[in-house]
């Protein structure tokens, strides 16, 4: 019998690439998006997979949509992707934030609890979680203190939380993946790497004039979604539960990103890049770098992408979509 996935957040970056794999993996791939008035835009990462999946409405709000999807499919997997995934809008809009990243969270965890309580559940929790905590060793692992630094922050402590106590409380599979910053030709362009890429492509074919950036010393781990997507189901098909986290184990900060962008383009970017105070956040996550020693031992996880082949990806995405346009 075929394996049944169910994905909330499917036309995200990650949702997109994880039903790829398990597609490939011969599942049979459910997941819900939220209605959007320009459905192109809400649906365009998954335009290729038109027939292999199956997508309905829904919204982690909506805790009917929930109970009645998860009866009907009964899935072996859950995957609960779905976010408000922006860091910085999550200033702007912090009730929705936290209404749809932590109560969000339980609606689906109950609707899990009452419908399909044998399936195995995934939490994308994050690294944001962990906002002024590092280990004296300079590393974040899943013993370091969480001391969240953003609304989007607070939201997922209590969604990892919540997941843990479900686990305890109901003996449910329920795992937390605690994923550093990932990154694909998929990313929204309002995250840092994608913005910097597209837009130094954009300058490079005078398509554009200038970047406007935040705060470029802020340190990220930067992996590759492709890589993390593949964690995300190497956790749910561990022998148990548990909480891991997935991080390339290197930083940068986005200043050498962007200088690594520039380079590869011979872009000047003393001509370019401006800084704009509208992009800083009132409190900022100085610097992320995660040790995924145990996602390494037991899961047997490694990212195949180095960070350079990432961007150069990202590069050679953009340009080819706008040489083609
Ligand atoms: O910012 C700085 C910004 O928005 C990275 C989400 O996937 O990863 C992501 O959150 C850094 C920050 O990602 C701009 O201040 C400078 O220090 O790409 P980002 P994020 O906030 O780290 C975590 C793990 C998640 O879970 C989130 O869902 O870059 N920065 N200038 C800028 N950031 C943006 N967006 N735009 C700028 O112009």
């Amino acid at each position: 019998m075929k394996k049944i996935a169910f994905i909330t957040g499917i036309a995200g970056q990650d949702g997109s690439y994880l039903a790829e794999s398990l597609i490939k993996k011969n599942y049979k791939v459910y997941g819900i998006i939220r209605r959007n008035s320009v459905i192109e835009h809400q649906k365009s990462r998954l335009d290729h997979l038109n027939n292999k999946i199956n997508v309905s409405y829904g919204d982690l709000l909506n805790e009917s949509s929930l109970h009645n999807l998860l009866r009907k499919i009964k899935p072996h997997e859950i995957y609960n992707l779905a976010a408000q995934s922006h860091v910085k809008i999550s200033f702007e809009i912090p009730q929705f934030t936290i209404k749809t990243n932590a109560l969000g969270v339980v609606n689906i965890l109950e609707a899990y609890r009452l419908n399909c309580p044998k399936a195995k559940f995934y939490q994308a929790s994050s690294s944001e979680m962990f906002g002024r905590s590092v280990d004296k060793d300079g590393y974040q692992r899943e013993t370091t203190p969480f001391q969240p630094t953003s609304p989007y922050g607070c939201a997922k402590v209590f969604a990892f939380n919540i997941v843990k106590h479900y686990r305890i409380a109901y003996k449910l599979f329920a795992s937390n993946g605690i994923l550093f910053n990932h990154e694909s030709p998929r990313r929204g362009s309002n995250f840092v790497t994608n913005k910097v890429v597209k837009t130094a492509v954009k300058i490079k074919l005078g398509l554009e004039k200038k970047l406007e950036l935040g705060n470029i010393h802020a340190f990220r781990d930067w992996g590759h979604s492709k890589d993390y997507v593949e964690a995300m189901r190497l956790i749910l098909n561990y022998k148990k539960a548990d909480d891991w986290v997935i991080a390339t184990g290197q930083t940068r900060s986005v200043k050498q990103m962007t200088d690594y962008v520039f380079n590869k383009l011979r872009l000047n970017k003393k001509k370019h890049i401006f800084i704009n105070k509208k992009y800083f956040r009132p409190e900022e996550l100085k610097y992320l770098r995660g040790d995924s020693s145990k996602a390494k031992k037991y899961l047997k996880w490694k990212p195949k992408y180095k960070f350079e082949k990432m961007l150069d990806e990202m590069i050679d995405f953009w340009m080819d979509y706008y040489e083609r346009s």
